[in-house]
């Protein structure tokens, strides 16, 4: 007999064809979710997949993007009507994603739904997203994913409980008959957290000290968290703050942390009076770019010096089991782990992917070269934890954050790298161009090409040690005898057209390469990748969109 005590309407609609999630999530335009049913259908493929326990309880919020508000009303009409009996909604309708991923995990709920469309543009003509996370806070892995998008495909009638309008705004408990639903400040359970695993007595003392932190939220989620603690409980001051105020359309920017879309935070780590530790997150919270005076710090060098130094760290100072990088993430930890006789992990791109490997102890820190990195105490990258992690290097290393990028090069080498990615308007030219790259791929290794020759190239694929799962064709790889390397994939991001990422790389050793920028030592092999996909050929696009 069916619990739920408010009152429940059926409602029927034709199935969409289009609901497969991406790399993240389900991604699309707000205009597509705006279409009848839409939302619903993708929902009520994820409650009929997820199958959830009666009574069960549930996590939702969001990155603040337009939209936000009126899908949380909509998602918690429908677990109502599927029988959820609690709701932890953040207060104004907003969550950050690792503070999402933490809340399921603190408050044992059953999943979560997480709106966001992270980095992609917000407003009215932006885009949207929603993402289901399962119990342990973890994205919904493949699987699940999978029959997700096969059950939205059948979805030809849903239920909605009638909700009285929700005051996000106020927290405390909301009761409804068969639905108590809970509006919390997650600013708090965070900033525990992040005490639990961070020095702040040392940081607050250093920032008393004349340290200065320049942090942006890019109108993002992170605004709030931000406050809380770089301000309230370190003592920063109100300027280390930039575009702290979460905004539906990110002040019309892309909330996205790299050197493009936060060249006011680049230029400021460029001034004469640059401030010690510059940082930007993106639009739900989980990236993270880390600046110094004249330094920029990439994510394969971040997660590689965070793990050189972790024992420095409280919350880490007992070691950690083992590392893992997405594959197109350089090859930078890999070295510090060998030096450390850790096991490095090598995953698809994807956050879901660390997962196992987290909740089976298998790993304690993990990172993307997509700006994210992490570490078990969530299932989700954590942009301000990473910023923490950086402040409290700098705190208890003493040395200026060049200097420590300088010494982590001087001992480990340093790993070159860009990312770039083109845009191609016609998707199918994208395809195209994946097929014949793939089809090339046999007959590459042992080629020669300028100043080296081909050592193997091959498509990636994992094998979850796990759950024994296979995920095919997660990009293509060509190794240079020199030890360079390319990388190909297509972004499962986007909201229209395709874009081919070029991942590049390359290890040097000797002192003059160090000093040399990324895009001086990397030319020759932007332009060799750009040869062996014929990019310009299949495409039409001669250059990349993005450099970064
Ligand atoms: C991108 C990044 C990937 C990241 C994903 C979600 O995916 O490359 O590393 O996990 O975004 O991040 P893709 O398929 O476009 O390359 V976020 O901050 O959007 O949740
Ligand atoms: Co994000």
């Amino acid at each position: 007999m069916n619990q739920t005590l408010l009152p429940v309407t059926e409602v029927t609609c034709t199935p969409y064809d289009d609901q497969r999630p991406g790399t993240a999530g389900l991604r699309r335009k707000v205009a597509v979710f705006q279409q009848p049913h839409y939302l619903e259908t993708f929902v009520e493929a994820v409650f009929r997949a997820a199958s959830l326990p009666a009574g069960a309880r549930l996590v939702l919020g969001g990155d603040g993007r337009y939209f936000n508000d009126e899908a949380i009303g909509r998602i918690a009409a429908l677990a109502a009507a599927h029988g959820v009996s609690e709701l932890v909604i953040g207060q104004h309708g907003l969550l950050s994603t690792p503070v999402a991923s933490h809340l399921i995990r603190s408050r044992r709920a059953d999943g979560g739904f997480l709106l966001t469309a992270s980095h992609n543009p917000g407003g009215p003509e932006g885009d949207f997203g929603i993402k289901f996370n399962v119990a342990s806070g973890a994205q919904a892995p493949e699987a699940m994913t999978d029959r997700i998008h096969e059950l939205s495909r059948q979805v030809t009638r849903y239920r909605v409980a009638q909700l009285p309008p929700l005051d996000l705004a106020r927290t405390g408990k909301i009761g409804l008959p068969g639905l108590s639903i809970e509006i919390v400040d997650s600013t708090a359970d965070y900033a525990a957290l992040m005490q639990g695993l961070f020095d702040f007595d040392a940081m607050a003392s250093a920032i008393r000290g004349g340290l200065r932190l320049r942090f942006d939220g890019m109108h993002g989620v992170t605004g709030p968290y931000a406050k809380r603690i770089f301000c309230d409980l370190l003592g920063a001051g109100p300027e280390s703050l930039l575009r702290a105020e979460p905004l539906p359309d990110f002040g019309g920017l892309h909330p996205d942390p790299n050197p493009v879309d936060a060249a006011e935070l680049v230029a400021q780590s460029l001034a004469a009076d640059a401030p010690d530790l510059l940082a930007a997150s993106d639009g739900d919270g989980d990236r993270n770019m880390i600046l110094g005076p004249h330094s920029f710090v990439s994510p394969g060098d971040s997660i590689a010096v965070m793990l050189a130094h972790h024992r420095h760290v409280p919350g880490y100072a007992g070691g950690v089991p083992g590392v893992a990088r997405s594959m197109p993430t350089s090859r930078a930890v890999d070295v510090v782990a060998e030096a450390l006789g850790l096991p490095c992990f090598e995953t698809p791109t994807g956050w879901r992917f660390f997962c196992n490997l987290l909740e089976s102890g298998r790993i304690g820190l993990c990172g993307e070269e997509s700006f994210g990195t992490s570490s078990a105490h969530v299932r989700e990258k954590d942009g301000i934890w990473a910023v923490l992690f950086w402040l409290n290097l700098l705190t208890v290393l003493g040395q200026p954050l060049p200097a420590i990028l300088a010494a982590h090069w001087h001992r480990f080498g340093r790993h070159h790298y860009q990312r770039e990615d083109y845009f191609i308007a016609d998707a199918a030219r994208a395809s195209e161009l994946v097929e014949e790259l793939r089809a090339s791929l046999p007959g590459l290794a042992g080629q020669s090409v300028p100043g080296t020759r081909i050592l193997a190239a091959d498509e990636f694929s994992y094998h979850d040690p796990v759950d024994g799962s296979v995920s095919d064709h997660q990009g293509m790889r060509v190794l240079l005898e020199d030890g360079a390397r390319i990388v190909y994939r297509l972004s499962g991001t986007g909201t229209s057209g395709a874009t081919l990422r070029v991942y590049l790389e390359r290890h040097s050793r000797q002192p003059n390469a160090i000093a040399q920028p990324p895009e001086v030592v990397l030319k020759d092999l932007a332009t060799l990748a750009a040869r062996i996909a014929r990019i310009a050929e299949i495409t039409g696009v001669h250059e990349p969109q993005y450099r970064i």
